[in-house]
């Protein structure tokens, strides 16, 4: 059966917008070219002399492993060089980087990712995660960005997307009207559509946390587990958020990271993971909120790594977990 490539697709859905400039259509395409390279290098990852920790830590105390440095790396570049994006914020570097400056790039998007989530899983060769979102810029294009421009809310997201490095390689993005799946097929080179209209099922069997830091979690959080176990509902954690929201997206459930002692305000990062992933999932029918019950896509960020308890899932499944909160 003959499909639709990611480049079709792309195209295809400039050509139903009213005077489309090309610059977003042509972003996208470049972040499809960058997932398939860090894709060939993560595929490869044990023969090469890439595999375990730089030695350094990133802005929010986590040890960086090569594979995280050569994915930023990669990203980085690609962007820069496509023409066509302004700048980026990335989960690697402390501040974001402007590439307007010293250069004729007059771009109206932002782009902000997490080159490599999941990373700590790369050396045992379980799935990891490219997770992206794209924002217009606020900033006049003939002035330098500044801050603002990366630090809006995820409402204001113009396309948020994953690539899952799994046992087969998924692309899924939303421009804010579906959410659409490509698989990647090597013998061809391309991302194709496998996954038209993505929908999450209202209500799944699964529920996924790090339960190993349940002495730590809130009672409410607590409680709502308990309720889990007395109805035997069955655990699922890979630790890799991507691959985590992935199932749940197709399979239905409920994925949580919570506040704990060493992360009060939760782990994942607003900006990098849970602004993008919450779209998707919105998109798809799901429900994204934080411990507080408010929606993760209107919250203010005010820090490029500001972070957020996140409970992201099924419709029905989120709305029991709210009826603990
Ligand atoms: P990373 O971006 O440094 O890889 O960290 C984010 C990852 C998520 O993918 C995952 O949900 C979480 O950290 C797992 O954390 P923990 O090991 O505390 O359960
Ligand atoms: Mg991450």
């Amino acid at each position: 059966m003959r499909r639709i490539t990611l480049d079709e697709f792309i195209i295809a859905n400039q050509n139903l917008t009213k005077n489309a400039s090309g610059e977003f259509s042509g972003l996208l395409r470049h972040l499809g070219i960058a997932s398939k390279i860090i894709n060939r290098v993560v595929n490869k990852a044990g023969l090469l002399d890439i595999l375990g920790v730089d030695g350094s830590v990133n802005s929010t105390g986590d040890d960086v492993q090569k594979l995280d440095t050569y994915a930023n790396d990669l990203m980085i570049e690609y962007l820069k060089n496509s023409g066509i994006c302004a700048g980026v914020a990335s989960e690697e570097n402390e501040t974001f980087i402007d590439f307007t400056s010293n250069s004729k790039i007059r771009s109206s998007y932002v782009v902000v990712f997490d080159p490599l989530d999941g990373s700590s899983n790369i050396d045992v060769n379980i799935s990891v995660g490219t997770i992206f979102g794209i924002y217009k810029r606020l900033s006049h294009e003939d002035r330098p960005l500044s801050q603002n421009d990366f630090c809006q809310r995820g409402n204001e997201l113009v396309a948020a997307g994953y690539v899952l490095h799994g046992t087969s390689t998924m692309l899924v993005f939303t421009t804010g009207d579906s959410v659409n799946g490509f698989t990647y097929d090597r013998g061809i080179g391309e991302f194709c559509l496998s996954h038209p209209n993505m929908k999450i099922p209202p209500k799944g069997k699964y529920y996924s946390i790090n339960q190993g830091y349940s002495n730590t979690f809130s009672p409410n959080i607590n409680a709502y587990l308990n309720a889990c176990a007395s109805k035997n509902t069955a655990l699922r954690y890979i630790g890799s958020m991507v691959a985590d929201v992935h199932r749940t997206l197709y399979m239905g459930g409920v994925f949580l990271y919570p506040g704990t002692h060493s992360h009060p305000e939760g782990k994942l990062r607003i900006l990098y993971e849970c602004n993008p992933l919450s779209m998707i999932i919105e998109q798809a029918g799901g429900i994204s909120i934080n411990e507080k019950k408010q929606r993760i896509l209107d919250l203010d960020v005010n820090q490029l790594h500001q972070k957020s308890s996140i409970i992201i899932g099924s419709k029905e499944d989120v709305e029991e977990v709210i009826s603990f909160l």
